[in-house]
């Protein structure tokens, strides 16, 4: 099957069945593909829509020598962060922000039972759901935290990136910026956009507290040294 140049692509289209089906294809010509085909569709709820899996065909190649890939991110040993930080203790402030209660993800990178930076001996203050960003920088000034990590899962209208210029912005506000490492994460956070934002990280799906301790560490021995 290796470069058949067949493509899938995964919709949910907020109609019946019927139309589903057809508006499915004509997208998929629309895209110029071809040879396109519904090869399953599901109705989630007749109120929401239906879910459609289609197939089509692409008209060009892909050079796999001419791609550009992201950077590759050394992780650092787990014995090092530890070291690291038993030399130096290290403090964060955490909560999801805006009005996002998905408090799962936040809870993986920072809980020592699922592997989380407390495992490597780093502290945490966890401020919950929704919390609102003043409270966390205030937070983070009050407990002389090192970083703020903030969890955005919903991704509407780009309000993951909004919440993280608010962090940002509010930091800078506050006169802090430059002693706090932000850390913002979430299923739809790309690392080049979050750092565009105004933040010093960011973490997709996926993720595991072993990459966040040792970007913290990382970064707050970058700034030592600068
Ligand atoms: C469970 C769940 C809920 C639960 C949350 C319970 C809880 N206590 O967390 C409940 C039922 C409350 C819920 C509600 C809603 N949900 Co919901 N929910 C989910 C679901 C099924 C799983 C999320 C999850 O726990 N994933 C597992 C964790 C481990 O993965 P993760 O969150 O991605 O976290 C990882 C990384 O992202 C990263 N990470 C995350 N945070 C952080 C933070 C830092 C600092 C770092 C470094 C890394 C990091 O590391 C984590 C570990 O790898 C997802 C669908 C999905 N499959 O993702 C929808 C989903 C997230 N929900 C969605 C929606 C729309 C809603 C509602 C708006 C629905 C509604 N109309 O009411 C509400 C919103 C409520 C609110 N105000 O927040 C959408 C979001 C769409 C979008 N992108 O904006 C999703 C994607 C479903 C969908 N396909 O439409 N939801």
């Amino acid at each position: 099957f290796l470069a058949d140049g067949t493509l899938v692509l995964t919709m949910l289209l907020p109609c019946d069945k019927r139309h589903a089906e057809a508006a499915a294809v004509a997208i998929g010509e629309r895209m110029s593909l071809t040879e396109c085909e519904v090869i399953h569709s599901q109705v989630m709820h007749p109120a929401e829509g239906t879910y459609i899996e289609m197939k089509g065909k692409i008209g060009f190649d892909i050079d796999l020598t001419e791609l550009e890939l992201p950077e590759e991110v050394e992780t650092l040993s787990e014995a090092e962060i530890r070291e690291a930080v038993r030399d130096q203790p290290m403090t964060v402030v955490a909560a999801t922000v805006g009005e996002d209660e998905h408090s799962v993800g936040m809870k993986e990178i920072l809980d020592i039972k699922h592997g989380g930076i407390e495992g490597f001996g780093i502290k945490y203050h966890y401020l919950g759901t929704s919390c609102p960003v003043d409270k966390l920088v205030d937070a983070a000034i009050e407990t002389r935290a090192d970083a703020i990590l903030i969890s955005t899962i919903i991704s509407h209208n780009n309000v993951h990136y909004e919440n993280m210029r608010k962090l940002a912005d509010t930091c800078l506000e506050k006169g802090v910026r430059d002693r706090l490492i932000l850390v913002a994460g979430g299923t739809q956070v790309v690392n080049e956009a979050a750092v565009e934002a105004g933040m010093d990280a960011g973490f997709g799906r996926g993720s595991h507290g072993i990459d966040v301790a040792s970007f913290l560490v990382k970064k707050r021995r970058e700034r030592e040294e600068s």
